[in-house]
């Protein structure tokens, strides 16, 4: 076997990649390696827990009946309510004395989402985590502040065992203490953050305010995930920081942060690392598959997971899927950048919209900080839709004229953009709440079904 180092001379592009071997694979090649671990995995789920083997016999579908990639499509979805019903150990695959990990999800209903990892699993997602950081440009050496949340919340210890495994100096910094953050990514002279976008931009003011140019310090890439966020914002976080900005997306039902990343040489699409994972799209309504390259809920199976063996998991994320060669030479394909999740579509008098997409229609609108609340009330049988969005310190907004007529000009705007009619209204500088992880874009003030 050649070894690494001569694989490298041989390759010219290999300071390109983490694995080259893996992210320039042919994809017929790719498809075979999938096939394999697809194979095993099935096995392995069917074997070893008692929901797939039910699901499985329910829906007449055998493991030793796989013949191709594509009759996955013949074996049932798995949902979120399936790990609340198996809550909180029924679906690991192994002893629970095999799992060196938990980690959970808060769960806006109810019971928490649990998900746990063996020693290999976690040297998985640590080697995942390391490739991605390499392809945003992430290079051994750099030091990596984490403002990701530490905890059951798997951004933050997924980040950080990534980054160690890549090479760096990792800062465990957490989330919140902004002005401390800032003081420390100027101190150390952090070459990368690690945050959800709203807290990025939460930092960027921050600084500001401390009179830290953070433009001028080795600040130079920035690994933003686990919300959905926007070009606008994107552009937003690269000007006031100084950095380039990356998109990641991952989630803790299969694995954490590092399920996708966006290559730095391109930032068009995430790369979904598919020796670990098939990525399907569906009709969100019916279940039916969908071709590459149209819109509808992304689903994903594991290929490698020993602890928590996903088949068919159905994500609630929209997004669609790319085959196009991309610019960075790399093979897996490309998600689009996520959309939302298809439980927080709004429906503005009639009309579809994400929060994601207000956002975007926000950011650089002139006397319009780019913070913002949607706020969703009941009147009689309709939905009132009122959006919170925030003056820029340039506006007076004690002047009660202008500050209407920015918010007319606001509302104007949103209706050619999306078509949409809301109420608008115009906060003051610092009243729309700062996030300090994942922000809080929907205020649902609806009376609770009783469901
Ligand atoms: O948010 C994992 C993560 C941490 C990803 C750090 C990226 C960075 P969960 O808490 O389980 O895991 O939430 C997963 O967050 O289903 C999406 O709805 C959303 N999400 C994650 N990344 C993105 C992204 C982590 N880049 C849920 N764009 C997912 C849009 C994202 N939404």
């Amino acid at each position: 076997m050649a070894t690494h180092a001569a694989r490298k001379r041989d390759n010219p592009r290999a300071h390109t990649y983490f694995s080259p071997d893996v992210e320039t694979m042919p994809r017929k090649q790719l498809q075979r390696l999938q096939f394999e671990r697809l194979r095993r995995v099935l096995h392995h789920a069917y074997a070893n827990v008692p929901h797939y083997r039910r699901s499985f016999e329910a829906a007449k579908v055998s493991p030793f009946e796989l013949r191709g990639l594509g009759d996955l499509r013949r074996f049932p979805f798995t949902a979120k309510a399936d790990l609340r019903d198996n809550y909180p150990f029924g679906l690991f695959a192994v002893p629970r004395e095999a799992l060196i990990r938990l980690h959970a999800s808060s769960g806006t209903t109810g019971k928490p989402t649990v998900v746990g990892y063996t020693a290999t699993d976690l040297a998985n997602w640590a080697l995942l985590m390391a490739r991605s950081l390499f392809a945003a440009g992430v290079r051994p050496g750099d030091i990596v502040h984490n403002a990701y949340g530490y905890g059951l919340f798997t951004g933050g210890l997924g980040a950080h065992d990534g980054a160690q495994r890549l090479g760096c100096t990792v800062v465990p910094a957490s989330g919140g203490g902004t002005e401390r953050q800032v003081t420390l990514i100027k101190d150390f002279g952090a070459s990368v953050l690690c945050a959800t976008p709203s807290y990025a931009l939460n930092i960027a003011e921050v600084a500001e305010r401390m009179g830290v140019d953070l433009r001028r310090s080795p600040l130079r890439v920035g690994l933003f995930g686990a919300e959905p966020w926007s070009d606008g914002l994107r552009r937003t976080l690269e000007s006031r920081l100084g950095i380039k900005a990356i998109d990641v997306y991952g989630l803790s039902e299969i694995m954490g942060p590092g399920v996708a990343i966006e290559c730095h040489e391109a930032q068009a699409g995430l790369h979904g690392w598919e020796d670990h994972f098939l990525f399907e799209i569906i009709d969100p309504e019916s279940g039916e598959p969908r071709d590459i390259g149209e819109t509808g809920e992304l689903v994903i199976t594991t290929l490698t997971k020993e602890a928590l063996p996903m088949i068919r998991y159905r994500t609630r994320d929209i997004t669609r899927l790319t085959d196009e060669p991309c610019r960075c030479g790399r093979t897996h394909l490309r998600l689009r950048r996520i959309t939302g999740r298809s439980d927080d579509m709004l429906i503005v008098r009639g009309v579809n919209v994400y929060p994601s997409q207000i956002e975007a229609t926000l950011v650089g609108l002139p006397g319009i900080a780019p913070y913002y609340q949607v706020v969703v009330e009941r009147s009689g049988a309709l939905d009132h839709v009122t959006l919170e969005v925030e003056a820029d310190a340039a506006v007076d907004v004690e002047d009660e004229a202008a500050r209407r007529s920015l918010g007319a000009a606001v509302a104007h705007h949103l209706k050619s953009q999306l078509g949409i009619s809301c109420d608008v209204a115009v906060k003051r500088p610092g009243e729309v709440p700062r996030s300090e992880g994942k922000a809080v874009r929907v205020r649902d003030l609806r009376p609770k079904s009783p469901s």
